[in-house]
Protein backbone atom coordinates (compact mmCIF):
# COMPACT_ATOMS: atom_id res chain seq x y z
CA UNK A 1 0.00 0.00 0.00
CA UNK A 2 1.35 3.32 -0.85
CA UNK A 3 5.15 2.08 -1.06
CA UNK A 4 6.78 4.03 -4.04
CA UNK A 5 5.00 7.01 -2.62
CA UNK A 6 6.42 5.74 0.48
CA UNK A 7 10.17 5.40 -0.53
CA UNK A 8 10.28 8.68 -2.54
CA UNK A 9 8.82 10.75 0.44
CA UNK A 10 11.47 8.51 3.11
CA UNK A 11 8.52 7.46 5.40
CA UNK A 12 7.02 4.67 6.84
CA UNK A 13 3.52 5.04 6.44
CA UNK A 14 1.82 6.86 3.22
CA UNK A 15 0.15 9.35 5.43
CA UNK A 16 0.90 13.25 5.41
CA UNK A 17 -0.43 15.32 8.38
CA UNK A 18 -2.90 18.34 6.65
CA UNK A 19 -1.34 21.61 6.59
CA UNK A 20 -4.11 23.51 8.87
CA UNK A 21 -3.53 27.10 9.67
CA UNK A 22 -2.31 27.94 13.83
CA UNK A 23 -2.54 24.16 14.48
CA UNK A 24 -0.12 22.59 12.37
CA UNK A 25 3.47 23.96 14.17
CA UNK A 26 6.34 22.71 15.22
CA UNK A 27 5.05 20.03 17.48
CA UNK A 28 2.52 18.39 15.91
CA UNK A 29 4.71 18.10 12.21
CA UNK A 30 7.59 16.59 14.30
CA UNK A 31 5.50 14.57 16.40
CA UNK A 32 3.77 12.96 13.43
CA UNK A 33 7.09 12.54 11.16
CA UNK A 34 8.52 10.63 14.51
CA UNK A 35 5.58 8.49 14.12
CA UNK A 36 6.79 7.57 10.38
CA UNK A 37 3.93 9.98 8.59
CA UNK A 38 4.53 13.10 6.77
CA UNK A 39 4.39 16.45 9.22
CA UNK A 40 4.13 19.55 8.04
CA UNK A 41 3.99 23.18 9.24
CA UNK A 42 0.94 25.36 7.96
CA UNK A 43 2.52 28.84 7.36
CA UNK A 44 -1.28 30.21 7.31
CA UNK A 45 -1.39 33.84 7.56
CA UNK A 46 1.74 34.22 9.26
CA UNK A 47 5.11 36.06 8.03
CA UNK A 48 8.23 34.43 6.97
CA UNK A 49 9.79 35.10 10.26
CA UNK A 50 7.35 32.78 12.10
CA UNK A 51 7.61 30.07 9.54
CA UNK A 52 11.71 30.21 9.85
CA UNK A 53 11.31 30.04 13.45
CA UNK A 54 8.93 26.45 13.13
CA UNK A 55 11.28 25.29 10.54
CA UNK A 56 14.35 25.24 12.92
CA UNK A 57 12.12 23.77 15.71
CA UNK A 58 10.97 21.14 13.92
CA UNK A 59 14.55 19.75 13.45
CA UNK A 60 15.47 20.37 16.41
CA UNK A 61 12.49 17.84 17.44
CA UNK A 62 12.70 15.44 14.24
CA UNK A 63 15.39 13.97 12.44
CA UNK A 64 12.62 13.35 10.03
CA UNK A 65 11.48 14.68 6.41
CA UNK A 66 8.77 16.89 7.52
CA UNK A 67 7.08 19.61 4.90
CA UNK A 68 5.69 23.37 4.63
CA UNK A 69 1.89 24.07 3.62
CA UNK A 70 1.40 27.76 2.27
CA UNK A 71 -2.13 28.91 2.49
CA UNK A 72 -2.01 30.61 -1.21
CA UNK A 73 -4.65 33.47 0.26
CA UNK A 74 -1.51 34.65 2.25
CA UNK A 75 -0.74 38.14 2.46
CA UNK A 76 3.15 37.18 2.76
CA UNK A 77 3.03 34.75 -0.06
CA UNK A 78 6.42 36.12 -2.00
CA UNK A 79 8.53 36.01 1.40
CA UNK A 80 7.41 32.63 2.87
CA UNK A 81 8.25 31.35 -1.03
CA UNK A 82 11.58 33.08 -0.83
CA UNK A 83 11.83 31.48 2.46
CA UNK A 84 11.15 27.85 1.45
CA UNK A 85 13.54 28.19 -1.71
CA UNK A 86 16.45 29.49 0.84
CA UNK A 87 15.89 26.69 3.06
CA UNK A 88 14.96 23.82 0.61
CA UNK A 89 12.59 21.37 2.94
CA UNK A 90 11.58 18.27 1.36
CA UNK A 91 7.98 19.22 0.63
CA UNK A 92 6.09 22.04 -0.31
CA UNK A 93 2.27 21.25 -0.28
CA UNK A 94 -0.18 24.28 -0.94
CA UNK A 95 -4.37 25.24 -0.51
CA UNK A 96 -6.74 27.61 -1.36
CA UNK A 97 -5.04 28.56 -4.67
CA UNK A 98 -2.67 27.91 -7.68
CA UNK A 99 0.88 27.38 -6.70
CA UNK A 100 2.37 27.44 -10.60
CA UNK A 101 4.26 30.03 -10.86
CA UNK A 102 6.53 28.74 -7.67
CA UNK A 103 6.94 24.97 -8.63
CA UNK A 104 10.15 25.66 -10.70
CA UNK A 105 11.84 27.84 -8.39
CA UNK A 106 11.45 25.08 -5.72
CA UNK A 107 12.17 21.58 -8.39
CA UNK A 108 15.07 23.59 -8.84
CA UNK A 109 15.96 23.77 -4.98
CA UNK A 110 15.09 19.72 -4.86
CA UNK A 111 11.77 20.35 -3.17
CA UNK A 112 8.75 18.64 -4.23
CA UNK A 113 5.63 20.30 -4.21
CA UNK A 114 2.52 18.53 -3.83
CA UNK A 115 -0.83 21.29 -4.17
CA UNK A 116 -3.76 20.10 -2.60
CA UNK A 117 -6.60 20.83 -5.40
CA UNK A 118 -10.54 20.57 -5.30
CA UNK A 119 -10.69 19.12 -9.20
CA UNK A 120 -9.50 17.85 -12.33
CA UNK A 121 -8.85 20.45 -13.96
CA UNK A 122 -6.64 22.43 -11.47
CA UNK A 123 -4.79 18.61 -10.42
CA UNK A 124 -4.00 18.63 -14.81
CA UNK A 125 -2.81 22.10 -14.60
CA UNK A 126 -0.42 21.13 -11.54
CA UNK A 127 0.80 17.95 -13.39
CA UNK A 128 1.71 20.19 -15.81
CA UNK A 129 3.38 22.58 -14.44
CA UNK A 130 5.76 20.27 -12.38
CA UNK A 131 3.63 19.03 -9.20
CA UNK A 132 5.45 15.61 -7.79
CA UNK A 133 1.87 14.56 -6.72
CA UNK A 134 -1.31 16.31 -5.67
CA UNK A 135 -3.95 15.73 -2.38
CA UNK A 136 -7.03 15.50 -3.72
CA UNK A 137 -8.77 16.72 -0.86
CA UNK A 138 -12.95 16.05 -0.85
CA UNK A 139 -15.62 18.67 0.51
CA UNK A 140 -15.68 16.47 3.51
CA UNK A 141 -12.80 18.12 4.96
CA UNK A 142 -12.51 21.02 7.64
CA UNK A 143 -11.76 24.51 6.55
CA UNK A 144 -11.89 26.30 3.16
CA UNK A 145 -13.05 23.43 1.18
CA UNK A 146 -14.51 22.45 -2.56
CA UNK A 147 -17.46 21.07 -4.47
CA UNK A 148 -16.63 17.73 -4.68
CA UNK A 149 -16.72 15.11 -2.22
CA UNK A 150 -13.65 12.75 -1.82
CA UNK A 151 -15.62 9.48 -3.35
CA UNK A 152 -16.40 11.40 -6.50
CA UNK A 153 -13.12 13.05 -6.69
CA UNK A 154 -10.35 10.92 -6.40
CA UNK A 155 -11.00 8.08 -8.56
CA UNK A 156 -11.49 11.24 -11.31
CA UNK A 157 -8.42 12.37 -10.38
CA UNK A 158 -6.51 9.32 -10.17
CA UNK A 159 -8.24 8.67 -14.12
CA UNK A 160 -7.10 11.99 -15.09
CA UNK A 161 -3.03 12.38 -14.47
CA UNK A 162 0.51 10.04 -14.26
CA UNK A 163 1.53 12.15 -10.92
CA UNK A 164 0.44 10.38 -7.19
CA UNK A 165 -3.07 11.21 -6.20
CA UNK A 166 -3.25 11.83 -1.83
CA UNK A 167 -7.28 11.35 -1.10
CA UNK A 168 -8.02 13.84 1.73
CA UNK A 169 -11.48 14.53 2.82
CA UNK A 170 -13.44 12.60 5.78
CA UNK A 171 -10.37 9.91 6.63
CA UNK A 172 -9.93 9.30 10.20
CA UNK A 173 -9.72 5.75 10.39
CA UNK A 174 -8.49 2.19 9.38
CA UNK A 175 -11.89 1.96 7.25
CA UNK A 176 -11.64 5.67 5.38
CA UNK A 177 -7.54 4.65 4.68
CA UNK A 178 -8.52 1.67 3.22
CA UNK A 179 -11.67 3.30 1.15
CA UNK A 180 -9.08 5.70 -0.16
CA UNK A 181 -6.64 3.22 -1.77
CA UNK A 182 -9.47 1.23 -3.31
CA UNK A 183 -10.49 4.47 -4.97
CA UNK A 184 -6.76 4.87 -6.71
CA UNK A 185 -4.57 6.90 -4.00
CA UNK A 186 -0.97 6.41 -3.24
CA UNK A 187 -1.11 7.65 0.29
CA UNK A 188 -4.26 9.59 2.71
CA UNK A 189 -3.85 13.25 3.74
CA UNK A 190 -5.13 13.87 7.58
CA UNK A 191 -6.01 16.83 9.36
CA UNK A 192 -8.85 16.53 11.62
CA UNK A 193 -7.86 13.45 13.51
CA UNK A 194 -4.39 15.24 14.59
CA UNK A 195 -6.29 18.26 15.87
CA UNK A 196 -7.14 15.68 18.78
CA UNK A 197 -3.70 14.40 19.53
CA UNK A 198 -1.85 14.78 22.34
CA UNK A 199 0.77 16.74 20.93
CA UNK A 200 -1.44 19.31 19.15
CA UNK A 201 -1.03 22.50 20.79
CA UNK A 202 -4.72 23.55 19.91
CA UNK A 203 -6.60 24.66 23.22
CA UNK A 204 -8.27 21.92 25.01
CA UNK A 205 -11.61 23.17 24.10
CA UNK A 206 -10.58 22.83 20.50
CA UNK A 207 -10.22 18.91 20.98
CA UNK A 208 -13.55 18.68 23.40
CA UNK A 209 -15.64 20.55 20.59
CA UNK A 210 -14.40 17.63 18.22
CA UNK A 211 -14.70 15.31 20.42
CA UNK A 212 -18.28 16.01 21.25
CA UNK A 213 -19.41 16.91 17.39
CA UNK A 214 -21.78 14.02 15.94
CA UNK A 215 -22.04 13.50 12.59
CA UNK A 216 -24.04 16.45 11.30
CA UNK A 217 -22.05 19.15 13.52
CA UNK A 218 -19.31 20.01 11.07
CA UNK A 219 -21.02 23.02 8.96
CA UNK A 220 -20.32 25.27 5.92
CA UNK A 221 -20.66 28.91 6.11
CA UNK A 222 -19.73 31.28 3.49
CA UNK A 223 -20.61 29.98 0.30
CA UNK A 224 -21.44 33.71 -0.89
CA UNK A 225 -17.91 34.45 -0.44
CA UNK A 226 -16.55 32.21 -2.53
CA UNK A 227 -14.65 31.19 0.13
CA UNK A 228 -17.05 28.76 2.24
CA UNK A 229 -15.41 27.00 5.16
CA UNK A 230 -16.48 23.96 7.03
CA UNK A 231 -16.41 24.41 11.13
CA UNK A 232 -18.29 22.82 14.38
CA UNK A 233 -21.55 24.44 14.49
CA UNK A 234 -21.51 26.81 17.31
CA UNK A 235 -22.39 30.74 17.88
CA UNK A 236 -20.93 31.58 15.40
CA UNK A 237 -21.34 29.87 12.60
CA UNK A 238 -25.15 30.30 13.67
CA UNK A 239 -24.72 33.94 13.63
CA UNK A 240 -23.53 33.55 9.98
CA UNK A 241 -25.48 31.51 8.64
CA UNK A 242 -28.21 33.81 9.16
CA UNK A 243 -26.17 36.47 8.09
CA UNK A 244 -26.45 34.90 4.58
CA UNK A 245 -29.82 34.33 5.06
CA UNK A 246 -29.98 38.15 5.69
CA UNK A 247 -27.74 39.21 2.40
CA UNK A 248 -25.69 40.64 4.53
CA UNK A 249 -22.52 42.76 2.83
CA UNK A 250 -18.99 40.73 2.36
CA UNK A 251 -17.52 43.41 4.84
CA UNK A 252 -20.11 43.06 7.40
CA UNK A 253 -19.76 39.08 7.44
CA UNK A 254 -15.42 39.08 7.17
CA UNK A 255 -15.89 41.55 10.76
CA UNK A 256 -16.96 38.41 11.87
CA UNK A 257 -14.86 35.77 10.46
CA UNK A 258 -11.60 37.25 10.17
CA UNK A 259 -9.26 36.33 13.46
CA UNK A 260 -12.37 33.83 14.41
CA UNK A 261 -9.83 30.75 13.76
CA UNK A 262 -7.10 32.33 16.10
CA UNK A 263 -9.54 32.73 18.61
CA UNK A 264 -10.54 29.13 18.64
CA UNK A 265 -7.02 27.89 18.21
CA UNK A 266 -5.46 30.05 21.18
CA UNK A 267 -8.18 31.21 23.20
CA UNK A 268 -10.82 27.80 23.13
CA UNK A 269 -13.61 30.92 22.54
CA UNK A 270 -16.54 28.58 22.14
CA UNK A 271 -18.80 31.24 21.28
CA UNK A 272 -17.14 33.60 18.42
CA UNK A 273 -13.92 30.95 17.48
CA UNK A 274 -14.30 28.83 14.22
CA UNK A 275 -13.53 25.53 15.33
CA UNK A 276 -12.73 24.81 11.30
CA UNK A 277 -12.56 20.47 11.23
CA UNK A 278 -13.94 18.33 8.80
CA UNK A 279 -17.45 16.05 8.67
CA UNK A 280 -15.19 13.14 10.52
CA UNK A 281 -15.21 15.04 13.48
CA UNK A 282 -18.51 13.19 14.80
CA UNK A 283 -15.75 9.34 14.48
CA UNK A 284 -13.16 11.08 16.62
CA UNK A 285 -14.05 9.82 20.45
CA UNK A 286 -10.21 10.28 22.27
CA UNK A 287 -7.57 11.68 22.36
CA UNK A 288 -4.72 9.89 21.62
CA UNK A 289 -0.74 10.09 20.27
CA UNK A 290 0.45 10.80 16.78
CA UNK A 291 2.17 7.53 17.15
CA UNK A 292 -1.22 6.16 18.15
CA UNK A 293 -3.29 7.34 15.65
CA UNK A 294 -0.84 6.25 12.90
CA UNK A 295 -0.57 3.23 14.46
CA UNK A 296 -4.84 2.87 14.18
CA UNK A 297 -4.82 3.88 10.84
CA UNK A 298 -2.29 1.42 9.33
CA UNK A 299 -1.64 -1.46 11.84
O1 LIG B 1 -6.84 25.28 1.73
C1 LIG B 1 -7.53 24.42 2.23
N1 LIG B 1 -8.14 24.55 3.42
C2 LIG B 1 -8.05 25.67 4.21
S1 LIG B 1 -7.12 27.03 3.94
C3 LIG B 1 -7.64 27.72 5.33
S2 LIG B 1 -7.13 29.28 5.89
C4 LIG B 1 -8.53 30.14 5.55
N2 LIG B 1 -9.27 30.53 6.56
C5 LIG B 1 -10.37 31.24 6.36
C6 LIG B 1 -10.78 31.56 5.11
C7 LIG B 1 -10.07 31.13 4.07
C8 LIG B 1 -8.91 30.40 4.26
C9 LIG B 1 -8.49 26.88 5.97
N3 LIG B 1 -8.69 25.74 5.33
N4 LIG B 1 -7.70 23.24 1.62
C10 LIG B 1 -7.13 22.97 0.34
C11 LIG B 1 -7.99 23.51 -0.72
N5 LIG B 1 -7.55 24.20 -1.70
N6 LIG B 1 -9.31 23.38 -0.80
C12 LIG B 1 -9.70 24.03 -1.96
C13 LIG B 1 -8.54 24.54 -2.51
C14 LIG B 1 -8.35 25.28 -3.70
C15 LIG B 1 -9.24 26.25 -4.11
C16 LIG B 1 -8.98 27.00 -5.26
C17 LIG B 1 -7.20 25.05 -4.45
C18 LIG B 1 -6.97 25.78 -5.58
C19 LIG B 1 -7.85 26.73 -5.98
O2 LIG B 1 -7.51 27.37 -7.11
C20 LIG B 1 -8.23 28.45 -7.59
C21 LIG B 1 -7.47 28.91 -8.78
O3 LIG B 1 -6.78 29.93 -8.64
O4 LIG B 1 -7.52 28.21 -9.79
Amino acid sequence: MGNLFCESLKIKYPILQGGMAWVSEANLAASVSNAGGFGTIAAANAPATWLEEQINKTKKLTSKPFGVNVMMMSPYTEEIFDLLVKNSVDVVTTGAGNPAKYIQRLKEVGTKVIPVISSVALAKRMEKNGAFAVVAEGCESGGHIGELTTMVLVPQVVDSVQIPVIAAGGIGDRRGVRAAFELGASGVQVGTRFVCSTECIVHQKYKEMIISAKDRDAVVTGRFTGVPVRAIKNKLSIRLEKMEKEKVSLEEFEKFTVGSLRLAVQNGDVENGAFMAGQIAGLIKEIKTCDEIIKELFE
